[in-house]
């Protein structure tokens, strides 16, 4: 096992030791979430019960070919807990996520959930978010107009840098909900909240990768061990 996957199972673990039996739990995307599909599925094989929801399509065929069961969001509207990755943290347990893609319904289960843990490498943590291009997810109707509107915004924040449209090969990237997502290189995001108030107020833009307010716990497993910040 190499040395980055056995830390995502290190972190995947210590989020498991956070669960209850019975729990309704959300579940991430990502090689980390992935990490914690596996933990869950050698607990759920020796009878732990838990009921998953997922957060993408990915998630939700590994659940099934893994046997942990997964209802949808409308079936289990309340969750105690969600368990994801994310692409930075910062010590305020602000996050940068979506470099999977998966961001919209991320945010939805986290916010349909009690709490949310993330877990990840120590790499993930830095001092200032931004240096991960921000994901934006956008609606593509009138998609240069939404481009010209954060480009015009964002740089009334004092926020520049290119922003790009998301490709796979040479296609437009089609997230789960059937969005684009335009990756905004801003180096640092000073003021979070500010550029998150911002980006609210252009209708095109569906959700974007600034996760606030919302994990209470990140895990983050590293060379020297795990790093609990709450
Ligand atoms: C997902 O996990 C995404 O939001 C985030 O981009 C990704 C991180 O992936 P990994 O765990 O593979 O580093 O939640």
């Amino acid at each position: 096992m190499s040395d980055a996957t056995s830390l995502k199972r290190k972190a995947a673990e210590a989020a498991f030791a956070e669960l209850e039996e019975g729990m309704n739990i959300g579940i991430g995307t990502g090689s980390t979430a992935e990490a914690f599909v596996r933990v869950l599925s050698e607990h759920v094989a020796a009878g732990f019960a838990i009921t998953g929801v997922a957060t993408s399509e990915r998630t939700e065929a590994l659940c099934r070919e893994l046997g942990v069961s997964t209802k949808t969001l409308d079936e289990l509207p309340i969750l105690d807990v969600t368990v994801d990755g994310a692409d930075e943290v910062d010590h305020d347990l602000r996050l940068i996520k979506g470099g999977g893609g998966a961001l919209l319904r991320e945010k939805i289960v986290a916010f349909s959930s009690a709490r949310m843990i993330v877990i990840a490498d120590s790499s993930k943590k830095v001092q200032t978010l931004g240096a991960f291009p921000l994901p934006i997810e956008v609606n593509g109707f009138g998609l240069t107009s939404t481009f010209m509107a954060i480009r015009r915004l964002t740089e009334t924040l004092g926020l520049e840098g290119e922003i790009v449209l998301r490709k796979s090969g040479d296609k437009p990237f089609i997230t789960d909900g059937g969005h684009l997502i335009l990756d905004a290189s801003f180096g640092r995001i000073p003021d979070p909240e500010a550029l998150s108030a911002a980006l609210a107020t252009i209708p095109g833009i569906v959700e974007h990768g600034l996760f606030l307010n919302l994990a209470s716990m990140a895990i983050l497993a590293g060379p020297d061990g795990i790093e609990m910040l709450n």
